[in-house]
């Protein structure tokens, strides 16, 4: 066997204008593994044929940390050479007629930490390809575009490994000498080399048989370990769900004979969407009421949805190359956010998950636009892929297909998919092609009459400022607004263009209100007025966050308050609260004043939460979200110097205002909306556990302040006696959150109870790494953490809830004066690149907004930044983020 060594060089920089189509294509792959975790054989026969269209070339396959024992072109011998991680095959048949290429390689994988390609996790066999991961089980022309059909043989030692699954259909299986067996699947379903997959061990399914509207039988199945089915039921309710909605909403049905869940405890992401076999983090797939959260649930229903709804959008039609990533991403993210708001039997929890998804976007995406990774949602280059799956890719994406959607209407944005069915199924195309289908669909539509310039979102990154400003005209009872737009340079696009905002308005009176109407800003600065306006208005803009922009408009906390009062978009009404919030915070930072003692609220602002509080008819959802402060990540972003320490002083100040202005309000709230009754994870009960869990959080921290021990005592009660985790952890939470003594001992007790089941180890991790730092205790309490023995760094969703906890989600903790929390970041950022470098450079993002920190923070965090770009060895992953840091 020959080992082939593999040249390294600088990292190259792919660009999106580079693009050619594939000098050959691989039109079937028959794949035989006989799995053995220390050495996998792998014997890929495939058939390929020139493509036509290109000029004639060498066959150039990918290959990664492979070891290549034989390779035949149509059964003979053929001459080969490796050239930067491909094999290249020069002396290929002339002409255009099919020929067979057969490649036998093993791998390591129970080698394989980075967990791409075929790995080991808990003694089972798991696989994920996308993006280049099908590249490191054999020499293939991984890329997306080339689509083939697979016939894959699986063998193994039948005790071990008695579960044996690939995408499509099982056509064959039985047993082999040596107590071996074997499996052979055949996808109907010609697929890009990222949807592959295959799974092997000691398996248990939870299977459900469905028929589909158009009368079709389907097997579901959600495969997880043994002890872990009494966690399946609702994946499997979220997965029928999802089946159903798609037929519902898109008229796309179940193309399989067989779709099957399978749960890992060690994966990278969330879940992938491999055709047919989907795998999943356990994260999203176990639940049940002992072990998961309302939010785990909620976060299962939509991730479920998520990889289902790429059957169509990603695997039917896939990308052309990976700039084309929102393409399948940012379409499949609105479709799972627009599913789980279809799941919603109230309009209010529709507004509710809306008011979730623009928080995820303003605290993530928003900062990812305005730092040095800021890219366009189709962007133009990139070193490594991985680097790319990223909230502007994601949920950027979603807003740029939902503003498709205002634009066109809910009925004809479907009759724009069925057009992009119609035109590109079973092909791999560009968001070019997608947003074309959308606007032919709908030849009226303001969409199509302004196709090029709204198709800016794609190309120019940043995010839009819309600033508006009011003139009122009683003589003429007319009310008008000015808009301007503008967008900071983001790296390497110093000048923009305007962009094409839908902007969804109202005005709101004292009495009365208008309805909502659509404004389509197309210039950089344009007008709207409205007539017969009897009194000054105060104007509702931007909706239901009806474009991803900053809307600046200088309201008065009057205005703020009229909004949060009576606006009937509960949207706006939310952010009015925030934007009332948000400002007495920056007052407070920039006067210095945050003393200990410190009130940086107002008591309008105050007598307006208790009004939403004790609102009579609000959801308690609704109100959980409007008595929740904005985080200080979005504080931080408003800020042109950030000093996280004041920052997080001043909130929590805030935090004990609203707890000890409110407090009688807060145990009426606890009182009214705790309940033991029989569990459910609907967004009515899941809200009203939501408020008594805020109003616990409250009640603790005003104890903590007076000495009072009452409301410790009844936590500490409550925790214990939870029928639910939801309950418990918001309980225990409160406890730790307030710092009160009582949290040791709950610490203790919850790790005791729930030893064995790691979801929930994770979630005692990450509170502990997560919790508000009082005189810098956290660090050490992570280091001690991480010298736990259910530690373990290898382990993804470990190594997150302890380390990104505190690095990414703490920044009160982790931006110390002493530097000691860069310290730390850059140590873990340089260990975990060892073991697996994508893990490693989502945690190098930590320090991506480094610039905008005050001293001493800016330069210890440089220093940090530089240490670690100085590392040799680096993966291409943090180089890449370390270097566009620095830049
Ligand atoms: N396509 C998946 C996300 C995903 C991407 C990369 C992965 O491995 C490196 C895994 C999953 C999704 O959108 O759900
Ligand atoms: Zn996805």
């Amino acid at each position: 066997m020959l080992q082939l060594r593999e040249a390294s060089g600088p990292a190259a920089v792919i660009h999106r204008g580079d693009y050619t189509a594939p000098a050959y294509w691989i039109d079937t792959v028959d794949l035989s593994f006989d799995l053995d975790p220390a050495k996998t054989r792998v014997l890929n026969k495939m058939t390929l044929r020139r493509n036509p269209d290109v000029e004639a070339g060498p066959l150039r396959l990918d290959g990664e940390e492979l070891n290549l024992a034989r390779v035949l072109v149509n059964g003979q011998g053929t001459s080969f050479k490796m050239e930067n991680n491909q094999l290249v095959l020069e002396n290929l048949p002339e002409g255009h007629e099919p020929f067979a290429l057969e490649i036998f390689t093993t791998c390591a994988p129970v080698k394989n930490t980075k967990l791409m390609g075929l790995y080991v996790s808990n003694e089972s066999f798991f696989t994920q390809c996308e993006a280049e991961g099908f590249r490191r089980i054999t020499y293939f022309l991984d890329r997306p575009d080339v689509m083939a059909m697979y016939t894959v043989t699986l063998r193994a030692d039948k005790a071990k490994y008695p579960v044996l699954l690939s995408n499509g259909n099982l056509v064959e299986h039985g047993t082999l000498e040596d107590g071996r067996h074997f499996a052979k699947w055949v996808d109907p379903h010609k697929k890009p080399s990222y949807l592959f997959a295959l799974v092997a061990g000691q398996l248990v399914a939870r299977e459900q048989r469905i028929t589909s509207r158009a009368g079709k039988e389907h097997l579901l199945q959600v495969y997880v370990r043994p002890g872990d089915l009494d966690k399946t039921e609702h994946a499997m309710n979220s997965l029928m769900a999802s089946v159903a909605w798609d037929e519902a909403r898109f008229g796309l049905p179940l193309d399989l004979e067989r779709f099957m869940i399978v749960a890992t405890s060690d994966f990278n992401m969330g879940a992938m969407e491999n055709k047919g076999l989907n795998i999943f983090n356990t994260k999203y797939v176990l639940a049940n009421q002992a072990t998961a959260t309302d939010v785990d649930y909620s976060n299962i229903e939509s991730v479920v949805g998520h990889e289902y709804f790429h059957n169509w959008t990603g695997n039917r039609i896939t990308c052309r190359d990976w700039f084309q990533l929102s393409l399948k991403e940012g379409l499949t993210v609105f479709r799972d956010q627009e599913f789980s708001q279809d799941l919603c039997a109230e309009p209010s929890a529709r507004a509710v998950k809306r008011i979730e998804d623009v928080r995820v976007l303003r605290t993530a995406q928003f900062p990812e636009d305005a730092g040095p990774m800021a890219h366009p949602v189709r962007p133009d280059s990139y070193i490594e892929i991985n680097n790319f799956y990223t909230v502007t890719i994601y949920e950027k994406g979603a807003e740029v297909v939902r503003m498709m959607q205002t634009l066109t209407s809910r009925v004809g944005f479907a009759k724009g998919m069925t057009l992009y069915f119609e035109r590109f199924d079973g092909q791999a195309v560009t968001c070019d092609d997608f947003a074309q289908s959308i606007a032919d669909a709908n030849p009226d539509s303001a969409l199509a009459k302004l196709l090029p310039q709204f198709k800016r979102w794609y190309s120019q990154a940043g995010t839009p400022r819309l600033a508006a400003r009011g003139e009122y005209d009683a003589a003429a009872q007319t009310y008008t607004l000015h808009f301007t737009q503008s967008c900071a340079p983001t790296p390497g696009q110093v000048a923009k263009e305007p962009f094409v905002i839908p902007v969804s308005l109202g005005l709101v009176g004292a009495t009365s209100h208008t309805d909502t109407q659509l404004f389509v800003m197309t210039e950089a600065a344009q007008s709207l007025t409205f007539n017969n306006v009897t009194e000054e208005p105060v104007p509702s803009i931007l909706r239901g966050f009806s474009a991803p922009v900053v809307l600046d408009f200088d309201y008065t906390d009057a205005q703020l308050l009229t909004l949060l009062a009576n606006d009937p978009d509960p949207f706006n009404r939310w952010e009015a609260g925030q934007r009332l919030a948000l400002r007495s915070a920056i007052n407070c930072i920039a006067a210095g004043a945050y003393s200990t003692g410190a009130t940086p609220l107002n008591d309008a602002y105050i007598d307006a939460m208790r009004a939403v509080l004790r609102h009579p008819t609000l959801d308690a959802a609704f109100k959980e979200l409007v008595l929740t402060l904005p985080s200080e990540t979005y504080i931080a972003e408003q800020l042109d110097v950030v000093d996280p320490q004041r920052i997080h002083a001043v909130r929590e100040a805030m935090r004990l205002q609203l707890a000890t202005a409110l407090q009688a309000d807060w145990e009426w709230a606890f009182d009214a909306h705790q309940y033991n009754g029989a569990y459910e994870p609907d967004p009515v009960s899941s809200g009203r556990r939501a408020l008594a869990g805020l109003a616990l959080t409250f009640l603790n921290l005003a104890a903590v302040q007076s000495g009072d021990t009452v409301w410790p005592g009844k936590t500490l009660q409550r925790f214990k006696d939870a029928g639910n985790m939801t309950d418990r952890f918001n309980a225990l939470a409160a406890l730790v959150g307030s710092g009160h003594a009582l949290a040791a001992q709950a610490l203790a007790r919850f790790h005791a109870l729930f030893k064995d089941e790691a979801l929930v180890l994770d979630k005692w991790f990450a509170l502990q790494a997560g919790t508000s730092d009082r005189g810098g205790q956290v660090l050490p309490a992570v280091r001690q953490l991480m010298a736990h023995p259910d530690f373990n760094l290898r382990n993804p969703n470990r190594a997150r809830s302890v380390i990104f906890s505190y690095c990414s989600a703490n920044p009160g903790g982790f931006h110390r004066a002493d530097a000691a929390g860069y310290v730390f970041w850059a140590d873990r950022v340089m260990e975990l690149d060892g073991i697996n470098p994508q893990v490693a450079a989502r945690l190098a993002r930590a320090l991506d907004r480094w610039k905008k920190l005050a001293e001493p923070y800016r330069s210890a965090a440089r220093e940090a930044l530089v240490r670690v770009a100085a590392k040799v060895d680096l993966s291409n992953d943090v180089r890449e983020v370390v270097d566009r840091a620095l830049a």
